[in-house]
């Protein structure tokens, strides 16, 4: 038996079975290539669903990692420590908001929004009876995390089914409708939340002007308008931050997480004014490894590394080029190519058969050296660490092309197919 395949093996007999990755074992990466346990390389497609926008073990994240860890990784909340307001002033900075929460997962960071809007909206805005519950409206097709809240709000029933009793208060338009949002807005709303480009639904991205007009329909209700930038955040779609790809869609509430930190430690945010992270006085909010140094110096780091490596210019032009690439193949297997920057989405044409899942490319993918994942069966989720040269993005999209190729000749029963 291989390394890999014991691996599996051991993996499968003593590890929850919550993932269906692909057949690889990695062991070792270093800027946008990984490796696995036999030696092969690969081409980073994923990103650890844009967490690692910086690279993998960028020498500054592990340098910052390294020299905090020796000096103080962890001492609570209960007292303060040199790394927190720096990164504090960093962030807002970076992001124009007023002030952070940080706390160390996306969903951790989404029930925080949550808590945050719900009592800004009774304590602060007002205009809910004792009676009322207030209410925060999602989109069909969210994700924003795994914790029994987030999939409360969450449409997908592979992520509700056989969870419940789930917590109440959200409300369901569909994503880009804003007549549906309009008309989903009651004096018991006091919260619109949405990505700004939906990952997990297929890199959907949304007409044009409709953040900016959710904002104002917000601003005229009072009700806050907060985007989950946590996968879309931080360069991945060639701004700072999705929002910045509308005239004025600025939220009063923003969500980071992933490459908050560069993949190298958990790190997320909620980002807001001071009115509304107001709402949370001494001892209501928290966690025990919430705005620790090691991870506040390692997202200092990798804020640093973002604007010093300019990140952010590199994910606009080397998107604009890989959208214009996998655009330009012409193959009767692909829906539609979309996104945004180095966020993008190649969908399948539904009613081929075998041909229509996305699995079975990001199989012969890995095959030719290049790793991706499937999302929502039909679309195959492109999104290389930001640090992704002009050949390497050529690389993809011709790779992409041949696998598309070879199972454009395949009969429809074919799995292995394409490398
Ligand atoms: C898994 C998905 C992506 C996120 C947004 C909050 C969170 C995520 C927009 C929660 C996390 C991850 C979670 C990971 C796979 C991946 C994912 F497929 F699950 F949906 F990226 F699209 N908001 N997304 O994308 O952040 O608590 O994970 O730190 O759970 O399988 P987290």
């Amino acid at each position: 038996m291989t390394d890999a395949a014991a691996l599996i093996a051991q993996e499968d007999r003593f590890g929850a079975h919550n993932y269906d990755p692909l057949p690889v074992v990695l062991t070792r990466g270093q800027g946008t290539f990984v490796w696995d346990v036999e030696g092969r390389k690969y081409l980073d497609c994923l990103s650890a669903y844009s967490a690692v926008n910086q690279g993998h073990c960028h020498p500054r994240l592990v340098a910052a990692l390294v020299e905090q860890a020796n000096r103080l990784a962890l001492p609570s909340r209960a007292f303060r420590h040199d790394r927190m307001g720096p990164l504090l002033e960093k962030l807002c900075a970076l992001s124009g908001m007023e002030m952070a929460l940080l706390m160390n997962s996306g969903a951790e960071a989404f029930e925080t929004a949550v808590k945050a809007a719900r009592k800004w909206g009774v304590t602060v805005r007002g205009g809910l009876s004792a009676a009322e519950a207030p209410e925060i409206i999602v989109c069909d097709g969210n994700f924003h995390g795994r914790t029994v809240t987030a999939i409360s709000a969450s449409s997908e029933p592979a992520y509700r089914d056989g969870f419940g009793p789930f917590t109440p208060g959200f409300v369901r338009v569909p994503f880009g409708d804003l007549e549906a949002l309009r008309g989903a807005m009651t004096g018991r709303t006091v919260a619109f939340l949405t990505e700004p480009i939906q990952g997990e639904a297929g890199v959907r991205v949304p007409p044009d002007g409709y953040l900016s007009a959710a904002k104002r329909l917000c601003a005229e209700r009072r009700v806050l308008f907060m985007l989950d930038e946590i996968q879309t955040g931080l360069g991945r779609t060639g701004a700072r931050f999705a929002f910045e790809h509308e005239p004025d869609a600025r939220p009063d509430v923003l969500l980071l997480g992933k490459a908050l930190s560069g993949g190298m430690y958990p790190v997320s945010a909620v980002l807001a004014s001071r009115e509304v992270l107001g709402v949370f006085g001494p001892g209501e909010h928290g966690s025990t490894f919430g705005g620790n140094p090691l991870g506040a110096a390692v997202a200092s780091a990798a804020l640093d590394v973002l604007l010093d490596e300019h990140l952010v210019g590199r994910a606009r032009a080397l998107g604009e080029r890989l959208l214009g690439r996998l655009r330009a193949v012409d193959s009767p297997l692909i829906e539609e190519v979309r996104g945004r920057g180095l966020l993008v989405g190649v969908v399948l044409r539904e009613g081929l058969g075998a041909r229509s899942s996305a699995r079975p490319y990001c199989e012969a993918l890995m095959r030719r050296g290049l790793l991706c994942k499937e999302t929502h069966d039909r679309v195959l989720r492109i999104a290389p660490p930001l640090v992704v040269t002009e050949e390497q993005v050529d690389f993809i999209a011709s790779e992409v092309e041949a696998v598309l190729r070879a199972f454009e000749e395949a009969p429809t029963d074919a799995p292995e197919q394409g490398g």
